[in-house]
């Protein structure tokens, strides 16, 4: 037998086996609405028992369109039993399964009319031309992925290439910080080197300026008691060192209002409840009260600078102590501190004569502390560098790192009202064409595909709250095509928002076809 021969009566073998196997099958005797793989579950010589172990019935009441039992498994193909399976072979498609309450309810869900065998001209066979879309569709889509695929595997080696730099300049930033960190320790010690002998410099310019001070404060302490002995003997008229209300009556500066009286009121405020006041007590609180009074009568008084006003009114004489201005006519909240005296000094000179030697420390120790506060700045922007690259790294950019290159990476979509806006692996935002910002729609948060394909889609979690309602999310979809571009954004529900999303990064020709297989043994049940 040549060669030839014995291919062709293979051939024929293949052949008549393949019908064998298709007559066994279609010949297996099943009830209406079973599919084959629960064929065997109906032997028709022998009672039915249903599914659930809870009836035994004779065969023959399988589809009598009587419900005998309660998982209703004896009419898969009569409507009697509310939750019953009705299984349709659609031969040239997909097969499907349907609540068998849908059997012969006059609406077509199966699409080789099975399910409305009650009246078979309702719904004629069109499973041959569903069928030949759906395979075109899917070959459509085969070639897609398989298009596709070369430009996911460039995205890998891209997203590698990323992910391996990202890990050598982690590494080049921790030998950073040990360096920087050395030298701030190294500055750090500097400068507390040179400050402490600038401070030992400064001890003795603070010792002599707190000396000063106290001088001042003892100065300041013995013109006031002087002072006030002058007024009080002034007033004291009769020399018997007791100030009377009499003594004051007659005297000016005791008219606080200038209503040309010293009456019971302004006697009151400066002797209380006592008759007279003694030497002592005037020194120690009266001329405290009178002071201020003293004081505008004198034109000493001088109220707190105007900001307004002070430029153009003020003539800066070169001693700001010295400014006298116009008595106030209200003189009732004069305070202390608002008082200035021409004969003695208010503030502090500011502006410290020190000697060479000193001015160097200082000098030194100031570029020391610069030193130090600089390398400090850079220890602390490269640790911040290190956390995000870190975070970084820590991040799932696909199975493969397809999804690494595009890491911050921003694609939009505008409608009719919004641009919108999806930054990889960062945030999703919105913006109204109108009026107003940017609403923050959601941050990165995680992979979210269903189905045991986590990278299918993108969860987008904590963006703005709505008003009275959740704070904004969103879902990205993702599909595959041949560029990366967002389809679609819709709001669903409100605040909840779904983008459509393909990328070369979502094909997988061969992870495609496994899925398709999954899917035809799938629906073979
Ligand atoms: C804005 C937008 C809408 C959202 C409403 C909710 O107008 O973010 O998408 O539905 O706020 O109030």
């Amino acid at each position: 037998m040549g060669y030839t021969t014995w291919l062709n009566k293979i051939n024929s073998f293949i052949l008549i086996t393949f019908v064998l196997i298709i007559l066994v099958f279609s010949e297996v005797p099943r009830p209406r609405g079973v599919s084959l793989s629960k064929a065997s579950l109906y032997p028709p010589t022998k009672d039915f028992t249903c599914f659930d172990g809870t009836n035994t019935i004779p065969f023959s009441y399988v589809n009598d369109d009587y419900c005998d039992c309660f998982d209703g498994s004896d009419e898969p193909g009569t409507s009697a039993c509310l939750n019953g399976i009705f299984h349709c072979t659609n031969a040239g498609h997909r097969p499907q399964n349907i609540p068998s309450s849908r059997v012969n309810d006059g609406i077509c869900d199966c699409c080789d009319g099975t399910d409305e065998y009650a009246a078979p001209d309702t719904c004629p066979n069109i499973c041959e031309d569903l069928g030949r879309e759906a395979r075109a569709k899917s070959q459509q889509l085969a070639d897609l992925h398989k298009q596709g695929n070369s430009i996911r595997l460039e995205l890998i080696e891209k997203g590698n290439k990323k992910r391996s730099e990202m890990a050598e300049q982690l590494e080049q930033l921790e030998k950073d910080k040990i360096e920087a960190v050395k030298l701030k320790e190294e500055k750090e010690a500097l400068k507390n080197h040179l400050e402490s002998k600038e401070n030992e410099a400064l001890k003795i310019y603070r010792e002599a300026e707190e000396k000063e001070r106290e001088r001042k404060a003892e100065l300041e302490k013995e013109n006031s008691i002087k002072e006030a002995t002058e007024h009080f003997e002034r007033y004291d008229s009769n020399n018997d060192d007791v100030l009377t209300v009499a003594e004051i009556k007659v005297v000016n500066v005791f008219d606080k209002n200038k209503d040309g009286e010293v009456d019971q009121e302004e006697i009151q405020y400066f002797f209380g409840d006592s008759e007279s006041i003694d030497r002592d007590t005037f020194i120690s609180s009266t001329w405290s009260l009178l002071k201020p009074l003293f004081m505008i009568e004198q034109g000493m008084f001088r109220p707190e600078e105007q900001p307004e006003s002070n430029d153009e009114d003020i003539e800066d004489n070169g001693d700001d102590e010295t400014q006298d201005t116009e008595a106030e006519e209200e003189t009732e909240d004069i305070d202390q501190h608002d008082l200035d005296v021409d004969d003695h000094e208010t503030e502090e000179k500011p502006s410290q004569t020190y000697d060479d030697d000193t001015k160097r420390l200082i000098e030194e120790a100031t570029e020391a502390r610069k030193q130090f506060t600089d390398v400090e700045r850079t220890v602390r922007e490269i640790e911040s560098n290190i956390r995000t690259f870190q975070q970084n790294l820590e991040k799932d950019y696909g199975p493969q790192q397809e999804y690494a290159t595009f890491d911050n990476e921003c694609f939009e979509y505008e409608d009719k009202e919004y641009v919108y806006r999806l930054c990889m692996f960062e945030k999703v935002t919105q913006k109204s064409k109108g009026s107003g910002g940017e609403i923050g729609l959601g941050n990165w948060g995680e992979w979210a595909g269903e189905n045991n394909n986590k990278y299918s889609a993108m969860k987008y979690t904590n963006g703005i709250t709505c008003w009275n309602g959740p704070s904004r999310s969103t879902i990205v979809n993702i599909n595959c095509g041949l560029e990366t571009k967002i389809v679609s954004v819709t709001e669903p529900y409100r605040c909840e928002y779904k983008i459509e999303l393909v990328t070369p990064a979502a094909c997988d020709d061969n992870a495609f076809a496994q899925q398709q297989q999954q899917q035809s043994s799938h629906d073979e049940l």
